[in-house]
């Protein structure tokens, strides 16, 4: 579904057609080791499922670019090698169909670096493209570009199905300081996100959250759900 001019979300990604720029982010590879310690069981196929759906959509839109906006692992605190080999293993994936990829730092990745060299991939702060700034979005930044492209929030709404609550991801369109904001979810399926509905807002850049725009994620079709305030006022 196009989205604004010329940019369209596919499945959990964003794509930025004219510059032919596939934006993933927040996949936090090794998320379920972290439960795993923590005693949750949960089936060793993130990785793999991860990949299959980049792989279909890389297909589909044969990116010149694939950018990682960030929390690219989900923790460096102990850096396994089975860890190392999961993110490499990922980004030879990508590599494979894209020649560019770029690594935009996350709040979790604070020692990247040395694993994207190994695949000679840069790691940067921000990423400008014509009037477009692509950031983590966890801290403010200053920017003459007029849309900001953000991750780190995992947006995702709460809704009725039935007799059941199913939590879906969402992408989300609004303003910071008169700037067109978009939120994308989290990439990785394990990872629901935040109900922005319930919960309070991770990202500085969505202050004006009730006057964004929700596009609704089921599997792989995008449905527009309208203003956050009206979907706060239903849920009521
Ligand atoms: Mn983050």
């Amino acid at each position: 579904m196009e989205i604004a001019k010329g940019i369209e979300i596919i499945e959990t990604a964003l794509w930025l057609k004219k510059q032919n720029i596939l934006i993933i982010n927040d996949l936090h590879i090794g998320y379920e080791e972290v439960l795993q310690r923590k005693g949750i069981l949960v089936p060793k196929f993130q990785l793999k499922e991860i990949i299959t759906k980049l792989e279909h959509i890389l297909e589909k839109t044969k990116p010149e670019k694939v950018i990682i906006n960030g929390d690219l692992k989900h923790e460096f605190g102990t850096v396994l090698k089975q860890e190392w080999k999961e993110v490499l293993q990922f980004l030879d994936v990508v590599l494979q169909k894209c020649k560019t990829v770029i690594i935009i730092k996350g709040n979790h990745d604070p020692i990247i670096a040395p694993i994207a060299e190994k695949r000679r991939v840069a790691v940067v702060t921000e990423y400008s493209v014509d009037d477009t700034l692509i950031v983590h979005g966890d801290e403010l930044m200053e920017t003459k570009a007029t849309r900001i492209i953000i991750g780190h929030e995992h947006p995702a709404i709460t809704m009725r199905e039935g007799s059941k609550w199913e939590k879906y991801k969402c992408f989300l369109k609004g303003k910071w300081q008169r700037k067109e904001l978009i939120a994308v979810p989290s990439f990785n399926p394990l990872l629901e996100g935040t109900d922005i509905l319930k919960e309070e807002v991770l990202s500085p850049f969505l202050e004006d959250i009730a006057t964004f725009k929700v596009y609704i994620v089921n599997k792989g079709e995008v449905f527009d759900f309208g203003k956050v305030k009206d979907l706060q006022k239903r849920a009521k």
